[in-house]
């Protein structure tokens, strides 16, 4: 007779789930036990690592990843990367172990008694099945769950005593829709103030390059002639940089955001939150007069805009929709943008120099994966981001998620053959809050290249206490820290990068090497402004 856990793997090879990314413990051995020979466990050495892998890994092949954790200290664990895949929008089914269910009542050792709570807010759903027999259909509703719009993270928890029950017959092997179209009737509302515009700007989010929709982008900026801004702290490259019409990010605070738009009558926002804001700049939210139109498929982020009308839909279909209901734009496309002036030289040299350099020996199809947080503005002027899907970051300001998802992303590389070259670019700071993903990347043998600009400091916040004129903050400078030896020590090849110029080869070498790579290139000390 079948067992729930018999059960529970058919549905999960039906899935396309055979990947297992986690971290190992006694509640989830009797899942574990006998792990079938078409399955694959990513090992990851802490929870963290594993959620922000397997996070990585569903962004890069497009779809849904399962991760399994330790009861509720695996949970704590993996929680700063959870909350960051719950704002990346990401599909992942998180299950951990829980306790023999004979035994819960009594709280034994790793029970997890409020498991359903413990991962709130930052999952779509939560569930420990009421029965054992109820484990396989748990997870298909779990799925259904994390992958319709908005997608995200859900979270099952399972008793350990439930895999080896007789099972129910097994659960329908549903699909769901993971796109919705907008409402015509509202989307042509939307093309008429549109065609009537002034002077439109098109601001797009992290959601046109989850929809594949960059082409519909680029038409759509093109038949309304107007210049196209990423939307602030995007969590994906959403337009191709070096298309004449793209003028960068928009700045991350209330008042320097309406100041870029100033001039726009008419602000389209597609698939982004209006807006993303980091430091609070008062001010208004849109220039005098502008009108402000958002299409996003998620309901919370339409509710919580503090201006303009919403529609709710695809970022892709809505956007296609409008290309097919405007008119082309009586007007002469915007000039290019300059392109930034050649750096200083200087030694150590500037995170600016670093950056122009790499953008010289960029990999054509390269992908990059970025966690350097004061050094974020240089890299994005310098290294111009043209193919989709090629630039991946974390939308919720949690460090610790770039080296794991770099190394997600490089598995997805592989697994898919296509094979581009994944760069990380990750701070000296940064570095360390998963630092043990580089073990895995080791094991695996991927031939990842990470690049990590040395200050010594944790540089933002520099730059934000002289911002909010909070001096005399502790615990700002990383003195003691060998990266080399770090990277060494979990089995990674290393070289301190000592210039600019040194940075081609030792990235080509790394790309062409059979596991994974730490660059440490000694940057100077000084503070980027924030804003
Ligand atoms: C999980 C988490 N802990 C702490 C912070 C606060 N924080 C934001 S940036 C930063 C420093 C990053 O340092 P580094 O990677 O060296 O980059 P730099 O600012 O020097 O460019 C810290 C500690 C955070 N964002 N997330």
């Amino acid at each position: 007779m079948a067992t729930v856990r018999d059960t529970t793997y058919d549905l999960l090879r039906a899935l396309g789930l055979t990947t297992v990314f986690g971290n190992p413990g006694s509640t989830e051995e009797p899942f574990l036990a006998d792990f079938p020979a078409d399955f694959r466990y990513v090992h990851a050495l802490q929870e963290a690592s594993a959620m922000a892998m397997a996070d990585g890994y569903a962004q890069a092949t497009g779809r849904p990843a399962h991760v399994n954790l330790h009861t509720a200290p695996g949970i704590g664990n993996g929680m700063g990367n959870l909350v960051t895949a719950w704002h990346n929008k990401t599909p992942l089914i998180v299950t951990a172990g829980q306790q023999t269910r004979e035994m819960l009542l009594i709280e034994p050792r790793l029970a997890s008694p409020r498991a359903v709570e413990l991962t709130q807010p930052y999952v779509k759903w939560a569930h420990e099945p009421a029965r054992a027999q109820d484990v396989p259909a748990a997870f298909m509703r779990a799925y259904a769950s994390a992958v319709q719009p908005p997608a995200g993270p859900v979270f099952l928890s399972l008793p350990m005593d439930d895999w080896g029950q007789p099972a129910d017959p097994p659960p329908q092997v549903r699909t769901v829709a993971t796109r919705f179209a907008p409402d015509p009737d509202r989307l042509r509302g939307f093309a008429t103030t549109l065609a009537a515009a002034r002077a439109p700007a098109l601001v797009l989010g992290a959601a046109v390059d989850r929809a594949d929709a960059w082409a519909t982008a680029v038409a759509l900026a093109e038949r309304l002639a107007a210049p196209v801004w990423a939307a602030p702290a995007p969590e994906r490259a959403v337009f191709p940089e070096s298309h004449p019409q793209f003028r960068g990010v928009l700045p991350y605070a209330i008042g320097p955001l309406a100041e870029a738009l100033r001039g726009h009558d008419t602000v389209l926002v597609v698939g982004a939150p209006v807006f993303r804001y980091y430091p609070h700049v008062p001010g208004d939210y849109l220039p005098a007069d502008a009108q402000l139109l958002h299409v996003t498929d998620d309901p919370d982020e339409a509710a919580r805009a503090p201006v303009g009308e919403s529609l709710l839909g695809d970022a892709g279909l809505a956007m296609a929709g409008l290309v097919e209901l405007l008119p082309p734009a009586d007007r002469p496309p915007p000039p290019a943008r300059d392109a930034p002036a050649p750096p200083e030289a200087t030694d150590p040299p500037s995170a600016d120099a670093v950056f122009a350099a790499l953008a010289g020996q960029w990999p054509t199809d390269g992908v990059l994966v970025q966690e350097s947080p004061s050094n974020l503005a240089a890299l994005r002027r310098r290294l111009r981001v043209d193919r989709p899907r090629s630039y991946f970051t974390m939308a919720s300001g949690g460090l610790g998620f770039g080296l794991p998802a770099a190394v997600g992303i490089a598995l997805a590389e592989r697994d898919t053959g296509r094979g581009r070259p994944v760069v990380a670019v990750v701070g000296d700071g940064s570095f360390h809050y998963s630092v043990q993903a580089l073990w895995t990347a080791a094991q695996l043998g991927l031939p990842l290249a990470v690049v990590v600009p040395v200050n010594r400091q944790y540089a933002i916040l520099k730059a934000f206490a002289e911002l909010k004129h909070t001096p005399g903050v502790p615990a700002l400078d990383l003195p003691g820290l060998d990266v080399t030896a770090v990277a060494h020590g979990y089995g990674c090849a290393a070289e301190v990068v000592e210039s600019p110029d040194r940075l081609g080869p030792a990235l080509a070498a790394a790309l062409a090497a059979d596991r994974p790579t730490v660059l440490p290139v000694p940057i100077s000390t000084d503070v980027p402004r924030i804003l």
